[in-house]
């Protein structure tokens, strides 16, 4: 005896399909709605505040003139640190910052957008030129950290970067008591 075997009538196979579209479908909605909620936020309530400075400007006077970058002691006892990216290099290459206290990162760029992060934390930014980048951090433990451009900006990007070095905040404490702005370039 032969024959063809006849499939059973079974339409769960199609169901099934037809759910898992529907959550497919579902998720590509939600998607967009959330794309238009975000787009409308932003136009109707721009962010608070957003600080600029001119990049052709920055050498000849004002926050990111070369004598105020680096490290400081803020009166709370907080540091802020400025620095510049340009092609191909961070000024100052090495950043000194103490741990155990809040750092605030101010940095901008003088020429194209470079990124900025430092490894083993979350701190990642971009440096666009025009506008100031703020980011505030806390490191735990001294050690020293790599800080490489991460957006690329030319054919020198892969050479750019610098190093962050986290020091005992006594130590850094007794460095600042007689330097205005600290870092660690040799
Ligand atoms: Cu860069």
């Amino acid at each position: 005896m032969s024959g063809t075997a006849i499939p059973p009538n079974d339409d769960s196979a199609e169901r099934i399909e037809r759910r898992w579209a529907m959550v497919a479908v579902a998720i590509v909605v939600i998607m967009v709605v959330m794309a238009v909620i975000g787009g409308v936020h932003q136009a109707v309530m721009p962010q608070s505040h957003v600080e600029t400075a001119d990049p052709r400007r920055l050498h000849l006077g004002g926050e990111f003139i070369e004598s105020n970058l680096g490290s400081t002691v803020e009166p709370d006892g907080s540091v802020t640190v400025r620095a510049i990216g340009q092609q191909y290099s961070f000024t100052p290459d090495c950043i000194l910052a103490p741990a155990g206290v809040p750092v605030t990162f101010r940095m901008t760029s003088a020429d194209v957008i470079h990124g900025f992060l430092i490894t083993d934390t979350n701190i990642n930014l971009m440096l666009v030129p025009g506008y100031i980048s703020t980011i505030t951090a806390r490191f735990d433990t001294p050690g020293e950290r790599h800080m490489p451009c991460h957006e690329f900006c030319g054919v020198g990007h892969e050479g750019m970067w610098a190093r962050v070095k986290i020091i005992d905040k006594a130590e850094f404490d007794r460095m600042a008591a007689d330097r205005r702005r600290l870092s660690c370039v040799e």
